[in-house]
């Protein structure tokens, strides 16, 4: 074991990752989205959340990518985690997202701004109120009250735990029972809005049913599981995807709370979602990518100075530790990173962000190293992260400075 990695730029040399953000795939860096067609084409204006938590601005990015609508992302912070902007509360007051500016016109709510978009570009294979869809709708709606039910009070007693899981599983069977009832994989015979619709939720209940209750969505439901592996077949989808460890941390402030029910199986998925290993979670299954610790490698060296610079540790500590980390995730030696680092280097494995930061197979392999190197100083952990809030994770500490 070695103790002197590579220099920044010796590890600059070891990725060749670049997308285009404007016109190359789903992405969550992106401002400006073109797909090819010149920026007199954009008539849309989306805002949505910084970190890409916002569940309704998933709906909405999925669609915009999927008809491939040229628009432009404006990002705006969620009272979770931020003061929220003045200039869009002057636009929005409730300072509710996401909203659309299309054509110059404010558009609010996710399925106004649904139909609304469907008026001007067409629909996403299926309209809104298309008398197909409308059933669905309410079922998603049905399906996301009883996850509610379930996750975000406590039970007053084991009878009530189990009562608000038997409930949470009815309603799945009648998606289940919708998901069988056309040929393919999606809700209706092609993919389209209604999938779109489903997806945000779907996602977020198999990260927190799994964590908070050891209940695993997407691996006790064929129909669902057969869904989830059609949808990652999607660019569009892959783009927006997040993961286990960002959803789980990042539901507590939005929703009110989610309460663990202490079962065996809960606390074993608690303690692999948080402390690894992550490869192998039902968060993702399609094939990694082949440059994944090149995309990692690249996303921390663009924002190192800030990652180090909100280190609660000393920077040259950090700077040398985390160096440590990324050579270890670039060759597969092991590296010893100074000590007292073990605590700084796992307080950034709890904050990496997808699909905010990179793409989930960038941000396991990260993850996996951060975790390793910080292995070899000590098993000292940060601070839990904080359930009511996450200003942590406020944007305006990250601003170039
Ligand atoms: N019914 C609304 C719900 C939107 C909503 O609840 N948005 C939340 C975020 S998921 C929000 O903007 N909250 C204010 C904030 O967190 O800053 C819609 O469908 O658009």
């Amino acid at each position: 074991m070695t103790t002197i990695p590579l220099s920044w730029q010796e590890l600059e040399s070891l990725t060749d990752y670049q997308i285009d953000p404007v016109n190359g795939p789903t992405n969550a860096k992106a401002r400006l989205r073109l797909f090819g067609q010149p920026e007199s084409a954009v008539r849309v204006t989306l805002y949505r959340d910084n970190h890409a938590w916002c569940p309704y601005c998933q709906k909405i990015w999925l669609w915009l990518e999927e008809k491939q609508i040229p628009y432009r992302i404006e990002k705006v912070t969620m009272f979770c985690y931020g003061e929220k902007e003045s200039w869009y509360k002057r636009k929005v007051p409730s300072g509710m997202l996401p909203a659309i500016e299309l054509d110059g016109r404010i558009i609010k709510e996710s399925d106004d701004i649904l139909i609304a978009l469907e008026k001007v570009f067409g629909v996403l294979n299926q309209g809104m109120e298309d008398p197909a869809v409308l059933p669905l709708r309410q079922l998603e709606r049905l399906l996301f009250r009883a996850w509610c039910a379930w996750l975000c009070y406590p039970a007053s007693s084991s009878q009530q735990e189990q009562h608000n899981r038997e409930q949470f599983i009815r309603v799945v069977a009648k998606v289940e029972r919708a998901l069988g009832s056309t040929p393919g994989p999606y809700f209706l015979s092609d993919f389209g809005i209604v999938d779109v619709i489903f997806t945000p939720y779907v996602e977020r209940m198999n990260a927190s049913l799994y964590y908070y209750k050891g209940y695993s969505l997407r691996e006790e439901n064929s129909r669902l599981k057969a869904w989830f592996a059609a949808m990652e077949t999607r660019p569009a989808y892959r783009g927006t995807q997040s993961d286990f460890h960002t959803h789980v941390h990042d539901l507590p402030p939005q929703m009110g709370g989610c309460w663990e029910n202490g079962s065996p199986q809960m606390l074993i998925n608690k303690a692999r979602v948080d402390n690894g290993p992550w490869f192998g979670l039902p968060d993702v299954t399609y094939q990694e990518p082949e440059n994944s610790r090149m995309e990692a490698l690249r996303r921390v060296i663009e924002h190192r100075t800030n990652i180090i610079r909100v280190n609660p540790a000393e920077d040259q500590l950090f700077d040398l530790a985390l160096r440590c980390v990324l050579t270890n995730m670039m060759t597969g030696e092991k590296y010893l990173p100074p000590q007292g680092s073990d605590v700084a280097l796992r307080y950034l494995r709890d904050r990496i962000n997808v699909p905010r930061d990179m793409s989930i197979y960038a941000a396991k392999r990260l993850r996996e190293s951060l975790e390793k190197t910080a292995a070899l100083a000590g098993d000292g952990q940060p601070d839990p992260l904080p359930t009511r809030h996450r200003r942590d994770q406020d944007p305006s500490n990250f601003a170039m400075k």
